[in-house]
């Protein structure tokens, strides 16, 4: 297998590369992406077959569990009469070729004759990890990685977080007004969102692409939350409270669905320790109970989100209030911010800043590859922190993974 020189898709690099070849798999990023809020937790994946400089077939994972890429682009090909032998695939996601809810994508490109496969980047899955790309060379295939890999793995950074580290990816999101107000201090019907309708449906939506939602106690005693995706369409991420004492309302409606949509509460060994049965009675209710070793108001999160990845949870979404906020932000495990932001000052109508469990954050955190959207009146900025291209993230022994040979 041929690595590439550069693993960018930027313009100052097209000399060094094949310019049709970057064109093409530019279009399958493109594709890629429109799988993205669909796919989780599997990675969004785009694929362009190319004959004789003609694309003649596009395919992209659109859904969980239904088929890859590289099998609707093959599809695309048959149905517009089209054969795909000897043709070029472009694909942004090493091949896999394990059985998983559908066939291995390797066996239907070998079937397919295709003649020559560019991919953008492998895949660090251990049932994949180099096999994908090895199987179709030893079928005499011409293989070539890493054509826009940061690209690539900019697209699916919490699906190569989640495998790489074994941690969910963690979104950290609320709404607020412009003076910073999360709520209101007396809500009442008319006035109990801060956003608008399609705000709110937007944060459904993003409910729906992870697999745990996570709050702190004084937000469930407040609002009596019930912190699933609606429609849910059959999406039922967990719901994980920070409850250090075990205050959870037994008759709240967390933990009466709790046998319907999981529920995980995360407390002390202490609070365990010192009232078994009111552990018992959420166990009951349908609950599990997480207890963290040392003090008792300091909740482990690192334990905590290494329990949720090996769990197969791949993203989090932390939902509030602020002191969970900025503990998430303090501890350094944020990922992402979303924050939908209306365009009202609810002065003293208004309680609960960000801005005061923040004071005192020794750090400016800054966001990167900043989206900004409207809803309505309402704005929406999403962003986010650190090193979240894993081709980037040091290995332990401190060299790239970017700068290894590749499988
Ligand atoms: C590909 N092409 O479009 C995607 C791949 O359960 P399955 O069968 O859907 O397999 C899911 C795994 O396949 C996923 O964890 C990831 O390693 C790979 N995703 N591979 O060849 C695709 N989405
Ligand atoms: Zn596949």
């Amino acid at each position: 297998m041929t690595k590439r020189g550069s693993t960018r898709c930027s313009q100052e690099r097209v000399e060094a590369v094949n310019a049709p070849d970057e064109k093409f798999m530019r279009s399958a990023l493109r594709l890629a992406q429109k799988g993205l809020g669909s796919v989780e937790p599997n990675p969004a994946v785009g694929c362009v077959i190319v004959k004789a400089g003609q694309v003649i077939g596009k395919g992209y994972h659109r859904k969980f569990g239904g088929p890859h890429a590289e099998i609707n682009a093959l599809e695309d090909c048959r149905t517009l009469g089209l054969s795909p032998e000897g043709g070029t695939l472009y694909v942004t996601l090493e091949p896999c070729c394990h059985w998983g809810k559908t066939g291995p994508c390797t066996e239907a490109i070998i079937e397919a004759k295709i003649g020559r496969v560019v991919v953008a980047t492998g895949d660090p899955s251990a049932h994949a990890h180099g096999k994908g790309l090895e199987q179709l060379r030893q079928a005499g295939l011409a293989v070539e990685a890493g054509l826009c890999e940061s690209e690539a793995r900019q697209l699916n950074a919490p699906f190569f977080k989640h495998v790489t580290a074994g941690q969910p990816w963690v979104i950290l999101k609320w709404a607020q007004s412009l003076d910073g107000k999360l709520a209101y201090v007396d809500p009442s019907p008319e006035r109990r969102w801060i956003t608008n309708e399609a705000s709110r449906r937007d944060a459904h939506r993003l409910r729906r692409r992870v697999g745990a939602i996570l709050v702190g106690i004084n937000t469930v005693l407040a609002d009596d939350p019930l912190l699933t995706p609606r429609p849910s369409q059959g999406r039922r991420p967990v719901r994980v409270v920070l409850d250090h004492q075990l205050r959870i309302r037994l008759e709240g409606r967390l933990l009466r669905t709790a046998k319907a949509c999981p529920v995980l509460i995360y407390t002390s060994k202490t609070a365990v320790e010192s009232n078994p049965q009111r552990a018992e009675q959420i166990r009951d209710r349908g609950a599990a109970v997480l207890a963290y070793e040392g003090p008792d108001e300091m909740p482990d999160l690192r334990f905590l989100l290494n329990h949720l990845g090996g769990r197969g949870v791949q993203q989090v979404l932390v939902e509030g209030g602020a002191r969970v906020a900025a503990s998430f932000l303090q501890k350094g495990l944020v990922d992402e911010i979303c924050v939908y932001i209306a365009p009202k000052i609810l002065g003293a109508g208004g309680s609960t800043c960000l801005a005061e469990p923040l004071a005192n954050l020794p750090q400016v955190v800054g966001l990167r590859h900043v989206e900004i959207k409207t809803f309505g009146e309402d704005v929406r900025l999403r962003g986010r922190l650190g090193i979240e291209d894993a081709a980037e993230r040091p290995a332990p022994d401190g060299i790239p993974t970017k700068s290894r040979e590749s499988a």
